[in-house]
């Protein structure tokens, strides 16, 4: 196994997971497997590198960070090997960094919006809001933050785990008791795998739900987002494809059994409207979701360019 298909396999089966974790292995592995190819053949190499970059787009269809990763370290035009090569690990090296600095950038960002004694829900398991989290606990501001359970997969427990580490008083609950905790909630703080053109949320399941349930209590909804999770291509009219994840992880092999007739369905993500959200913390600056298209454009404008591009080549090649 090479170091490519063990992280290939590693966010295929959750061990690496979260969106901004999952961009920053991915552009990893580019580098890894640029380094590891043996060949003077630029057009070899160019196919191999195209290889692993299908192979590791190929893993988890939802989070776009990963696409918008792999085509940031992609973005080489060179000669020779030595040349493609040097391109691929300086690009790989820069998106890490510039990764790791947005989740630290939206904490300092988005600790401003938490009051002292706030109390603030979270679902799932999101680094971005981990890091709002941190920096305001470090600030001096006595937070409890409650985190859901995060059904099937219990990424909540991930979130307590990071929280109590760091010393932040936490409270677990399970994602059904959302709304009738809601009346004790200042805040709501989640992540995101993609924000669409139109300043739509996509993120862990059961998002929604919180959305709507502190859209009634009248709570405010913010939204931890680096920018590379901004999707160019729903510029285009395209969706952003939910992943449906296997129905094991919902029902155990007895009861499955028992109901052979029983359909389950079991997405792994949902989309908060718009409407819904006050707020997006990027590292750019705290923004209004209807700011998505200048995002897009202007902060993602090279990644738009290319796909206009592409999508007018596949035009071209239809007629
Ligand atoms: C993770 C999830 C997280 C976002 C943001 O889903 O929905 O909220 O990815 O995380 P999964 P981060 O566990 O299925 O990957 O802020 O760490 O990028």
């Amino acid at each position: 196994m090479t170091a490519l298909t063990e992280t290939a396999d590693k966010i295929k089966s959750m061990e690496i997971r979260g969106a901004g974790k999952i961009a920053r292995a991915a552009a990893g592995a580019l580098k890894e497997e640029a380094l590891s190819i043996r060949t003077n053949d630029i057009k070899e190499f160019n196919k191999r590198m195209d290889e692993a970059y299908n192979l590791l787009y190929s893993t988890r269809p939802t989070a776009v960070s990963l696409p918008n990763a792999l085509r940031a370290v992609m973005r080489y035009n060179a000669g020779t090997v030595a040349e493609a090569r040097q391109a691929i690990v300086s690009n790989a090296d820069a998106f890490i960094a510039g990764s790791e600095n947005a989740v630290k950038r939206i904490g300092e960002i988005g600790a401003h919006r938490i009051k002292d004694g706030d109390t603030i829900m979270t679902h799932c398991n999101s680094s971005a809001a981990f890091s709002i989290f941190e920096t305001a606990f470090k600030q001096g501001k006595k937070i409890n933050v409650i985190a859901t359970e995060t059904r099937p997969r219990q990424q909540g427990y991930v979130t307590v785990d990071f929280l109590q580490k760091a010393g932040i008083p936490t409270t677990l609950i399970l994602d059904s008791a959302v709304r009738y905790t809601m009346k004790k909630v200042d805040l709501v703080i989640v992540g995101a795998d993609a924000i669409t053109v139109n300043g739509s949320l996509v993120n862990k399941v059961g998002t929604s739900q919180v959305a709507l349930a502190a859209n009634e209590a009248r709570v405010g909804f913010i939204c931890a987002a680096e920018t590379y999770k901004f999707s160019p291509r729903t510029l285009f009219g395209e969706m952003v494809e939910i992943e449906e994840r296997d129905p094991a992880e919902v029902l155990c092999n007895e009861l499955r059994m028992k109901w052979p007739n029983l359909r389950i369905s079991n997405p792994a993500f949902d989309i908060t409207p718009h409407k819904f959200i006050d707020m997006i913390i990027t590292e750019i600056g705290a923004i209004s979701p209807e700011m998505a298209y200048w995002v897009i454009k202007d902060k993602l404008g090279w990644e738009l360019e290319e796909t206009a591009e592409a999508n007018v080549k596949g035009c071209d090649d239809e007629n």
